[in-house]
């Protein structure tokens, strides 16, 4: 089925969840492109901030570099404010946000404001030593500043410590939480996320938004 084929009669939200180099960014641009969403990335977002040198980026900068979490707060001020500027009729796909349960309830409190509701979760699984591996090579080529191990090793235990604890509290309300094996060639793991979100999207309507 092609993505023009999945009769959308309403937009969704999604997320996608997955410790530091397990290929959320890399997934998220082809979900975008197969489930027709708007990817929104609040690392890249920051990232962008921190470039322009705006009071915000500056405020990132430090903490990013150090690998822990930007403040709940400026967060969920980021993401409402995109969320409010992104029309009712398109989908959105959120990759980075929520990492910790104070934002995942600041995300409740939005969707339903808006009247939205969040269809899926899919979590990408990637044992330590690949994740270890391709965030280190990717330091060698693209000089992220926290790309360095000892962020590499902050990120993996604020990811364990904070954002894991997410994806029970989407769970236990009912939310679709889609496990994906993240190992392997970018292609083949993009077929897993699809063929799951195939699945989930098609599964029940009612319980999609779709
Ligand atoms: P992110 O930009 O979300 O950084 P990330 O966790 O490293 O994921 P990314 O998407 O970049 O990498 P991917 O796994 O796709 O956040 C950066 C920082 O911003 C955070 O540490 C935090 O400080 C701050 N931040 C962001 N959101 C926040 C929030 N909500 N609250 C607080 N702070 C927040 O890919 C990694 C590498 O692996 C790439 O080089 C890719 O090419 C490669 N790769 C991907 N899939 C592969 C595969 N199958 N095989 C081989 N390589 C693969």
């Amino acid at each position: 089925m092609e993505a023009a084929q999945l009769a959308y009669s309403a937009a969704v939200i999604g997320l996608i969840f997955g410790p530091p180099g397990s290929g959320k960014g890399t997934q998220a641009v082809r979900i975008q492109q197969e489930f027709d969403m708007t990817h929104l990335s609040t690392g890249e977002i920051l990232r962008k901030e921190v470039e322009r040198g705006s009071e915000i980026g500056q405020e990132a900068a430090r903490i990013m570099a150090a690998g822990d979490l930007v403040t709940d707060e400026l967060m969920d001020r980021i993401v409402q404010g995109r969320l409010e500027r992104t029309g009712s009729g398109v989908s959105v796909l959120l990759d980075g946000f929520p990492r910790t349960l104070v934002q995942a309830k600041a995300l409740d409190a939005m969707v339903d404001r808006l009247g939205r509701k969040v269809a899926f979760v899919v979590a990408l699984d990637v044992p330590e030593t690949v994740l270890v591996d391709r965030l280190l090579h990717r330091a060698q080529v693209e000089g992220r500043a926290d790309d360095t191990r000892e962020a590499i090793m902050e990120r993996m235990h604020e990811y364990h410590r904070r954002t894991e604890p997410v994806l029970e509290h989407f769970r236990s309300r009912g939310v679709p939480v889609v496990q994906i094996d993240g190992r392997g060639e970018v292609g083949e793991v993009f077929e897993r996320v699809r063929d799951a979100l195939r699945r989930v999207l098609g599964r029940s309507p009612a319980n999609t938004g779709l």
